[in-house]
């Protein structure tokens, strides 16, 4: 990799019911990301479906490795290419988990535990009965970061959720690099100016979200049509009448949403949502925002159910995606464990 080539990583949990949320703030942006690197100048995009990070809370073994493959075949569905890019699971790479425990060393513990994700998935888990809170949940923002930084990553792509864990894995990297000279890339955020943060459709004070908020709230990718539109006609908006944006603290959350999620989905800017949507009252609003995501992502379905399918291939597929990715860390984490003295010299 040579100065002032451009690298982009983001990982992925695998769950096989991504939101709206997800595909908006990240899915979308991994494909751009993909179409826009130069392969011939050796830009590369590489996604990772992080089953590691999936085990810092209570799951199911088998299960898992069914959500590795509908996550697979979504990003497939979505647009990415094996070919144009590398697409691979976290736990065939083994270079995540060394880097992680070597990026602990210049973590700060303090640092962790002011994660909002940290406090807010420990609160989750502790009102639950059964309750324990792993040390993994604590220690992801390292895996985190070590994904990141096994590939000297130039760009990561994620929604507004991450901008903490972006900003701590820079710092981590930074800390690395005075302690043992210049040897890891600090990334860049790459958060999307427009629906970085999809907002949860019965509380939109809060993101949509995968284990937060209710079932009515949040939008599948592989939903059927007629459940989205119905999603989208009962959504919180507030008691106006007027499709337009008022800005923090205006009390249109609900609305400013719609607008949002329309105009990505289209590819317009809001002024025009709000001038095609004057004096349209809220009902038509939602039931035309509806109409418009489900056919969004209406080809996305149906290109699931065939990748879907065929989990034979889908493993190839990760396999393939994983060599690719092992060739890229390799050379990181020897140049890594020189630095800090760790294991035999080269
Ligand atoms: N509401 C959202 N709006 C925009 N982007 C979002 N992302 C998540 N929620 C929104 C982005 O989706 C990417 C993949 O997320 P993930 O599957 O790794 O899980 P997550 O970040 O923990 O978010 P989830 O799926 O909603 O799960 P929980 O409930 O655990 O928070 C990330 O880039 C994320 O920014």
């Amino acid at each position: 990799m040579s100065a002032g080539q451009r690298r982009i990583f983001s990982g992925i949990q695998p769950t096989g019911r991504k939101h709206l949320g997800n595909y908006i703030g990240a899915i979308r942006q991994y494909v751009e990301g993909q179409e826009a690197s130069d392969e011939t100048a050796g830009e590369v995009a590489i996604y990772c479906i992080v089953d590691l990070h999936a085990v810092t809370v209570a799951y199911d073994p088998a299960e898992l490795r069914e959500r590795v493959h509908d996550t697979t075949a979504i990003l497939i569905a979505a647009g990415l290419d094996p070919e144009r890019c590398v697409l691979f699971r976290q736990g065939d790479v083994r270079e995540h988990t060394e880097l992680c425990w070597l990026l602990g060393g210049v973590t700060a513990w303090g640092d962790l535990n002011r994660m909002h994700q940290w406090k807010t998935k420990r609160e989750q888990i502790e009102q639950q009965t059964g309750a324990f809170v792993s040390a993994g949940l604590f220690n992801y923002p390292i895996l985190q970061a070590a994904d990141v930084l096994a590939y000297r990553a130039t760009e990561v792509p994620v929604g507004d959720d991450q901008r903490q864990h972006i900003e701590l894995m820079r710092e981590i990297a930074r800390r690395f690099n005075e302690r043992f000279g210049e040897t890891l890339v600090v990334p860049e955020h790459r958060i999307p100016g427009v629906g970085a943060r999809i907002m949860d459709l019965q509380d939109p004070t809060s993101k949509m979200s995968t284990t937060a908020g209710g079932e009515s709230g949040r939008v599948y990718v592989l939903e059927e049509p007629d459940g989205i539109r119905k999603k989208f006609r009962s959504a919180v908006t507030d008691s106006g009448r007027e499709v337009r944006r008022a800005g923090p603290g205006g009390g249109k959350e609900g609305i400013e949403n719609l607008i949002e999620i329309l105009c990505v989905v289209r590819g317009i800017g809001p002024e025009q949502v709000e001038a095609e949507f004057e004096g349209s009252g809220y009902g038509d609003f939602k039931a035309a925002v509806g109409d418009a995501v489900a056919e969004y992502l209406a080809p996305v379905r149906e290109r699931y159910a065939a990748l879907r399918a065929d989990p034979a291939e889908l493993e190839r597929t990760l396999a393939a995606g994983a060599e690719k990715a092992a060739a890229l860390a390799a050379p990181v984490l020897a140049d890594v464990r020189d630095a800090m003295g760790v294991a035999a010299p080269r």
